[in-house]
């Protein structure tokens, strides 16, 4: 039956591997503690396909194979019996090839765009080391919750730093990004990144993907002429995100484009769970096509059942074709046993 599949994390549970460990009747609460435990023993329980043939063309500031996977966990330090999660971010310049034709200065962070996605727990210390060397002054606000003076408007002056400093919380995806005015200007020009806040309770191990839509007005005319998933407008349509037939793949999906009110995100020959700014552990609606405004962002969940490429983009199909396009190369996944499938 085409459309009679659920990502019901019970489910996702494989019977036999239930059978052999003699808890074929264990119940909910018992199962999810086994996933933890098995997911760290058995690290090849989620499995990512080769990548090398699609990482050759990176030559630029825009790195859209190694933003997919790539997660920022900090350094980890003991102050007075607190984790302290350190995060060092640096602003620069960059000039980046957006094609064969035209390049754009941009702002980056840490010499990349997006800047990375920092990762931490549900109660960590965050603590950001953030250096302004992008010739102008800039800050960085995080989404969450924080006292005022943490709130990141201040400007930083070229050449000088700062240190925010807050408790991470609550858990969800959220973001970074430059607050001085104009923000559509700082933003635009690449001073955005991702931070994922995980939940006191990890999620079920899957296939993690981070996407972040962003748009380039390239002659400041207050309208995006291009538009990029992590980065490359195109990328990933010459170059398919690759991952494995029937495994659970985890989306992190922001929309940071400037000047286009709202886009969507839609995903071929599927359905997805969502999980609405990352901040619920049950999704709230399955669909195939989500709107989202500038600075949102979710998770969304799905496994693919055929092998082959399957496109994902905004259904505004101007910004789609202006580069905000994409492709997954689903393949076909023959040992699935250590895999996470669902039913
Ligand atoms: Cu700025």
């Amino acid at each position: 039956m085409p459309y009679d599949f659920t990502l019901s994390k019970e489910n996702l549970w494989n019977r036999r591997q239930l059978l052999k460990l003699g808890l074929a009747g264990a119940g909910v609460a018992g199962t999810a503690a086994l996933w933890q435990m098995l997911n760290v023993k058995n690290k090849s329980i989620v499995r990512v396909p080769p990548m090398e043939m699609a990482m050759a063309t990176a030559n630029n500031v825009a790195d859209p194979m190694n933003v997919l996977r790539n997660f920022d966990y900090g350094t980890l330090k003991q102050e007075n019996g607190r984790t302290i999660r350190e995060f060092q971010l640096t602003a620069g310049t960059s000039i980046i090839e957006l094609n064969s034709a035209v390049s754009y200065n941009i702002w980056d962070l840490n010499g990349r765009i997006p800047g990375p996605t920092l990762r931490a727990k549900q109660g960590d210390r965050v603590r950001v080391l953030f250096l302004n060397q992008a010739g102008h002054s800039h800050s960085l606000h995080f989404h969450g919750v924080h006292p005022s003076e943490m709130d990141g408007i201040r400007p930083v002056s070229n050449g000088k730093a700062t240190i925010y400093e807050f408790d991470a919380e609550p858990y969800g995806v959220h973001l970074y990004h430059c607050h001085i005015q104009p923000v559509t200007r700082h933003i635009a020009k690449g001073l955005y990144g991702m931070f994922i806040i995980d939940p006191p309770n990890p999620r079920p191990p899957a296939d993690e993907i981070v996407l972040v839509m962003a748009g380039y007005d390239v002659n400041d005319d207050n309208h995006n002429e291009y538009y990029a998933f992590n980065g490359l407008p195109h990328h990933y349509m010459h170059h398919p995100i690759p991952i494995y037939q029937n495994q659970l793949i985890r989306l992190y999906v922001l929309n940071i484009i400037e000047f286009d009110p709202a886009v969507t995100f839609h995903l071929h020959a599927n359905f997805f769970d969502v999980y609405r700014s990352g901040m619920t552990m049950k999704p709230s609606e399955k669909t195939d096509v989500i709107t989202m405004g500038i600075a949102e962002r979710h998770i969304l969940e799905f496994a693919f059942r055929y092998p082959g490429k399957y496109m994902f983009h905004p259904h505004q199909d101007a910004i789609a074709e202006n580069g905000c396009m994409g492709q997954f190369e689903v393949v076909a996944n023959s040992d699935t046993k250590n895999s996470v499938t669902k039913s």
